[in-house]
C-alpha cells in the first residue's frame, strides 16, 4: 500500500484554538502528520509518493467558486485590511434569521459567513496546505484508478467536517468528498464513504445527501452530547434520490470497542448490500481512549481490527487520514489500522 503526503501540508501550523468558549493550545498540528509519517516509513507498507498537481477542477465539483476563492485570497485580504494577528478566528455567524444572500465585504464578515466554528484557525499558509492536502487524497484516488487495491492518503489539515462552502472544526476542503467526486467523474459507478473518526463527518454527508451514487455511513459520538451538535443523528437518512443511502450511528459518550464493533457490523452489512465498486476511509483515530478531546474507549488493538474488518469487505480501498490528536500514540494506531487490513 503507498501513501501519499507532502511537506507543504505542514504549512497550516495553528499554535492555539478556540473549544469550549476558551483559547486552548491547538490539537491539529503539524506534528500529527508528520509521527505517522515516521511510523508509516518504519512499518514498510510501500512507497511514500508526493501528490500530483491538480487544477482546481476536482476541487471545484465539491466547493463553490466564491467558497474556494474566499480560501484563496484569505490571507491578502486580511493584510489588505491591515490585520496583523497570524491566527484567525471568526467571531460572527449569518445563523437562523439572518441573511445567507449577500457576502459581505469585510474580512470579519466573510470569515463568518463561510465557517460554523471559531475552533478552527486559519493563517498565512492555510490555502496551501488544505490544498496539498485534497490533492493527497486525489492522488491516492488516482492509485485505486491505475490499478492498485488500496492506498493511505496522508491527509492534514482533516476534511469531513467541511461542507460545499464552509469551514470547521479543522477542516477546510473535504479531502475524502474530493476524491470520491473524481472516482465519480473518472468513471467509476458507486463510491461508500466509511468515516469511523470520533465525529460525525458532517460536511461529507451535506455533500452527498441528495445523492444514490455515494453513500455515506458515520460512526461518531451522538450529537446531542459532541461537536458537531448540529448533525449526524440517527433520523438523518438521505433526501430525494440519496433516500436511503445515509446511515449514523451516534454513540454515547464512554463507548468501547464491543459496542463500536457491533455499529460497524451494521454498517459493514449496508455497504455489502449497497456493493461500491470503491470504499473510501474516512480514518480518525479519535475514537482512541487517550484522545485529548474525546471520550470513546477505543484501544490500540481495535485500530486493528477496523482495519480486518474492512479489508473483509474485499473493495478498493482508499484511507484518507481525518482526526485523532493523541500525538504520541497516533502513528502507532493508524499503522495498526493500515496493517489490521494489510494483513
Ligand atoms: C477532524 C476532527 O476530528 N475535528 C474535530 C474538531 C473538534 N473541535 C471541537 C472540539 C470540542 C472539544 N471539546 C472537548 C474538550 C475536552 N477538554
Ligand atoms: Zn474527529
Amino acid at each position: 500500500m503507498k501513501t501519499i503526503f507532502s511537506p507543504d501540508q505542514l504549512l497550516h501550523a495553528p499554535t492555539k484554538e478556540i473549544s469550549d468558549g476558551k483559547l486552548v493550545p491547538a490539537n491539529e498540528i503539524p506534528s500529527r502528520a508528520e509521527i505517522v509519517l515516521e511510523h508509516i516509513k518504519k512499518a514498510q507498507f510501500g512507497e511514500v509518493l508526493a501528490p500530483n498537481d491538480f487544477s482546481l477542477d476536482p476541487i471545484l465539483k465539491v466547493h463553490d467558486a466564491d467558497y474556494v476563492t474566499f480560501l484563496l485570497d484569505f490571507w491578502q485580504l486580511w493584510l489588505a485590511e491591515g490585520r496583523t494577528e497570524e491566527e484567525v478566528f471568526p467571531f460572527v455567524w449569518p445563523v437562523h434569521g439572518l441573511r445567507h444572500d449577500i457576502v459581505p465585504d469585510q474580512i470579519d464578515g466573510k470569515l463568518g459567513f463561510y465557517s460554523f466554528d471559531a475552533g478552527t484557525p486559519m493563517g498565512a499558509h492555510t490555502w496551501t496546505a488544505a490544498r496539498k492536502s485534497a490533492e493527497t487524497a486525489l492522488t491516492g484516488a488516482d492509485l485505486l484508478l491505475s490499478g492498485d487495491h488500496s492506498a493511505f492518503a496522508l491527509c492534514r489539515p482533516p476534511g469531513h467536517h467541511a461542507h460545499r462552502r464552509l469551514y470547521g472544526g479543522y477542516c477546510f476542503l473535504n479531502n475524502a468528498a474530493i476524491a470520491a467526486q473524481h472516482l465519480r467523474d473518472q468513471g467509476v459507478g458507486k463510491v461508500t464513504i466509511f468515516d469511523v473518526d470520533y465525529h460525525h463527518g458532517n460536511g461529507t454527508q451535506a455533500i452527498f445527501y441528495d445523492r444514490a451514487d455515494v453513500q455515506f455511513l458515520s460512526i461518531h459520538a451522538d450529537p446531542k452530547v459532541e461537536f458537531p451538535y448540529y448533525l449526524g443523528h440517527a433520523n438523518e437518512r438521505g433526501l430525494k434520490e440519496g433516500a436511503g443511502y445515509n446511515h449514523n450511528y451516534p454513540l454515547p459518550h464512554g463507548t468501547s470497542w464491543v459496542e463500536w464493533a457491533e455499529a460497524m457490523e451494521d454498517a459493514c452489512r449496508s455497504i455489502e448490500k449497497f456493493a461500491p465498486d470503491v470504499i473510501i476511509v474516512s480514518l480518525g483515530m479519535d475514537p482512541y481512549e487517550k484522545d485529548p478531546i474525546s471520550k470513546f474507549k477505543l484501544k490500540t488493538d481495535d485500530f486493528s481490527r477496523i482495519g480486518a474488518r474492512i479489508a473483509r469487505l474485499g473493495k478498493p480501498t482508499l484511507f484518507v487520514m481525518e482526526g485523532g490528536y493523541a500525538v504520541g500514540d497516533l502513528g502507532l494506531n493508524c499503522t495498526k489500522a493500515l496493517s489490521g487490513y494489510l494483513d
